[in-house]
């Protein structure tokens, strides 16, 4: 048996990239933990990363590249070579090219850290259109943190260790996890930080909350109209920070002046003197708190404002750049040093505009998703004719895959690359298989933080199939295309040194620890040379970049529809054991959670016969099927809830294979529903049906 050795790289079981150490024997990955060197993790793995062994040994993932030889979504493949695979995209992007034009080519994949990969091979080939998931993610949010600070969600950190109070909107932090996060969350709490947690249901997280506070459905913001109200009533804001650094304040005070919490009470169901209370509790313990809106206020038609509004709170608190608050996330230049050279840097931009550049009732910003669609359906403002989904499964992540699979049947060429069978991958033309991450090594990147590092994912072993790391894929295709002179790379140790040059740190400063660290100690600004990103360099509550683009910056409460009698508003989210609906097929992870259930209010059960444990009928529009109900108390009555990702249609994933029911599918109707200003997928606007099976 040969020694054991150690190697320093990234988790790739979910988004969140959490540093690990791996121990590798003979070729075989034989431990992986939490990396012992960074504090916030210190050796701990959830329970999906640990699963990562299974998932490398798993051989119901694609094993090379697949060529489709029956009908899109058929199932009917043919296994080729890399050389087949390549010739195959060269021939058709250049067909596609010869008539259309370089922009006839859109690429997508789920954004991060790494996209300049992406990015890069895009620009490369000539075309503007590249773009992230962000619209069924977080899009909303980001742009209400841009309209209020100018700066994205992801510019800005949250000091959870350090803080007093942590207020949550559906951020279901103990479930929906990031491991260094939860950590950070637990020991703010044992040193008696206050968590108070909002949600239509009663999570884990919830059960470790000190109030929890269960609001109806989609009612966030007349939650938030009213906090703001009695902040501003009672004065209770950090007026030395409001003074300096927030503008549009009056404005604000007569927007909300009506808002009471009393009138928020008949919205939401949280009882006013619970708001009030809440208003001047946080007050007495800023600016260590943090309102964090996660990614679920950003599910309705009006959740840009409902964001908004929490960041409103953040800026009244005077949170911003404060120990146990919003700390803006910094880079290389910012502790001094040289930042990692991008890919692109010497690749010139595409002559052509993206797709949605000029479109009109566009929400702000570019890139949306559903432009795309809109393109690919209508030809129009121009054709887009072959779309790469890298990391990316949009099929299954965005409403009505029917509607999408028409859709996308005005592509000529639909690729996937991937290191599962996607449903997107199901129903391409060509899967070009990714080796996973403890498989193959990434670009270097850069941890933003208060303590910025350039971090390394590091090849483990060698892969157990025909796959290929993605800056391979993307180099060899690049060449194929005649584009070679901007990926001129043999190895990823070349790209490596040439993203480092400049920058004084080398390749092997990374064997140590799989970080180099910027700097020794947190970098935080002067609270009194505070820089925003906004065109007054300052909190804009009213915004000029929301009035450039003809939005307002206050918008009215809305109240919302309320579901008719045997219907409800059809809510869903994560377990802390599964990633989205990626790992549902993984063996372990199969054994810990292997179908959904239909949470349903005890109330609710019991006038429609409905009993725990029984299954019940789900309806949508035309669609229907049936899952087991959970019939409980903590759930508010206008809302039924189910785990996302389950359901699966494609046959080669025999654990998962039809098990549970997918939320997309019941979501008929919706794609295209949108929040208007922040382009947000609009999820949570579904009604469904419910009644014993
Ligand atoms: N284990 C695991 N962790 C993950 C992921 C994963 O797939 N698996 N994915 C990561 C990603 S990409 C994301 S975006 C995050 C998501 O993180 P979160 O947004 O924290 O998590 P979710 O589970 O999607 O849903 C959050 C909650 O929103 C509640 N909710 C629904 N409607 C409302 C409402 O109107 N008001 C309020 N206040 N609450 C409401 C739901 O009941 C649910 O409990 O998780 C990240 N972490
Ligand atoms: N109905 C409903 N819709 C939702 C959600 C929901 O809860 N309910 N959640 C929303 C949210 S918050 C998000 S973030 C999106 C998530 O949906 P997506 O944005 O599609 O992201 P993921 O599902 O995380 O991953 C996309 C694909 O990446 C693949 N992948 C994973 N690791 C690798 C890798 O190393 N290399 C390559 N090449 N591919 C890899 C996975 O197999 C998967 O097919 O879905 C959104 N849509
Ligand atoms: S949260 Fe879990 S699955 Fe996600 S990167 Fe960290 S250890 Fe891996
Ligand atoms: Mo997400």
């Amino acid at each position: 048996m040969g020694e054991i050795s150690s190697v320093f790289s990234m988790c790739g079981m979910c988004a969140v990239r959490c540093p690990i150490r791996v121990e590798v024997r003979d070729g075989e990955i034989k431990w992986v933990e939490g990396n012992p060197h960074v504090p916030a993790i210190a050796g701990a793995l959830c329970a999906k990363g640990s699963a990562g062994i299974s998932f490398v040994n798993d051989a119901e993932r694609p094993q090379s590249p697949m060529l489709r030889i029956g009908p899109r979504g058929s199932g009917q493949w043919r296994k080729i070579t890399w050389e087949e695979a390549l010739d195959h995209v060269a021939a058709k992007l250049k067909e596609i090219t010869g008539k259309h034009g370089a922009k006839a080519i859109a690429i997508a994949d789920r954004g991060g850290v790494f996209n300049d990969l992406t990015a890069s091979f895009i620009k490369a080939l000539g075309s503007p259109n590249y773009l992230d998931h962000d619209d069924t993610c977080g899009k909303n949010v980001n742009m209400a943190c841009q309209s209020v600070f100018g700066y994205g969600r992801g510019d800005l950190v949250y000091d959870f260790a350090n803080t007093r109070h942590i207020v949550l909107y559906g951020r279901n932090v103990f479930e929906s996890l990031q491991v260094g996060e939860v950590n950070n969350i637990l020991d703010a709490l044992d040193a008696g930080a206050k968590l108070t947690y909002i949600d239509i249901r009663a999570t884990v997280t919830a059960s470790k909350a000190d109030k929890f506070l269960m609001i109806r459905p989609g009612t966030d913001y007349a939650l938030n109209l009213a906090l703001i109200h009695v902040i501003l009533k009672e004065r209770l804001y950090d007026a030395d920070f409001v003074n300096k650094w927030v503008t549009g304040l009056s404005e604000l005070e007569s927007f909300a002046s009506t808002y009471t919490p009393e009138w928020a009470e008949k919205e939401t169901g949280i009882p006013a003197h619970e708001i009030t209370n809440l208003a001047r509790t946080v007050s007495m313990d800023r600016p260590k708190v943090i309102f964090h809106g996660g990614w679920m206020l950003a599910r309705y038609t009006d959740s840009f404002y409902s964001s908004r509004s929490v960041y409103i709170l953040n800026a009244l608190v005077g949170n911003f750049e404060a120990t146990g608050g919003l700390i803006l996330a910094k880079g290389a230049n910012d502790a001094g040093a040289k930042p990692l050279r991008s890919i692109g840097a010497n690749i010139p931009n595409a002559q052509d505009k993206i797709f949605d550049a000029e479109m009109s009732d566009k929400p702000l910003g570019t890139g949306h998703i559903l432009n795309l669609y809109k393109a690919i359906k209508t030809g129009k403002p121009y054709p887009i004719k072959a779309f790469f989904a890298y990391r990316y499964d949009p099929i299954a992540s965005m409403p009505d895959p029917d509607e999408q699979k028409k859709i996308l049947d005005n592509l000529d060429l639909l690729i996937s690359i991937d290191v599962n069978y996607s449903q997107t991958a199901w129903y391409s033309d060509l899967i070009l298989p990714e080796a996973s991450y403890l498989e193959r090594s990434n670009l270097l990147t850069t941890l933003k933080g208060k303590k910025p590092s350039f971090v390394i994912r590091h090849q483990a072993i060698q892969p157990k199939f025909d796959t290929k790391p993605a800056w391979e894929i993307f180099t060899l295709i690049a060449n194929k295309m005649g584009a070679g002179q901007y990926f001129p790379f043999k190895s990823i140790e070349e790209i490596w040194n040439y993203q480092l040059e400049g920058t004084g740190v080398k390749i092997a400063d990374f064997d140590e620890k799989g970080l180099v660290s910027l700097t020794n100690e947190p970098i935080l600004m002067n609270r009194d040379e505070l820089k925003f990103k906004t065109p007054s360099g300052k909190i804009e509550l009213v915004s000029q970049w929301m009035t450039q683009n003809a939005f307002a910056s206050f918008a009215q409460y809305a109240s919302p529809r309320k579901p008719e009698n045997g219907h409800f508003r059809l809510a869903f989210g994560r377990s802390a054991f599964h990633t989205h609906a990626q790992t549902q097929n993984n063996i372990y992870l199969n054994e810990l959670a292997s179908e959904n259930e239909l949470w349903i209010n005890q109330g609710a059960a019991e006038n429609l016969g409905i009993k725990d444990g029984a299954m019940v009928e789900i309806g949508s529009s035309g669609y229907s099927g049936k899952i087991k109900a959970k019939v409980t108390p903590y759930i508010h009555p206008e809302a039924v809830f189910m785990l996302h990702g389950f359901g699966n249609e494609i046959p080669l994933k025999t654990r998962s294979f039809q098990k549970g029911l997918s939320d997309t599918r019941l979501e008929q109707g919706l794609l295209g529903k949108i929040d208007p200003v922040g382009g947000g997928i609009a999820f949570l606007e579904c009604m469904v049906s419910v009644k014993k099976a």
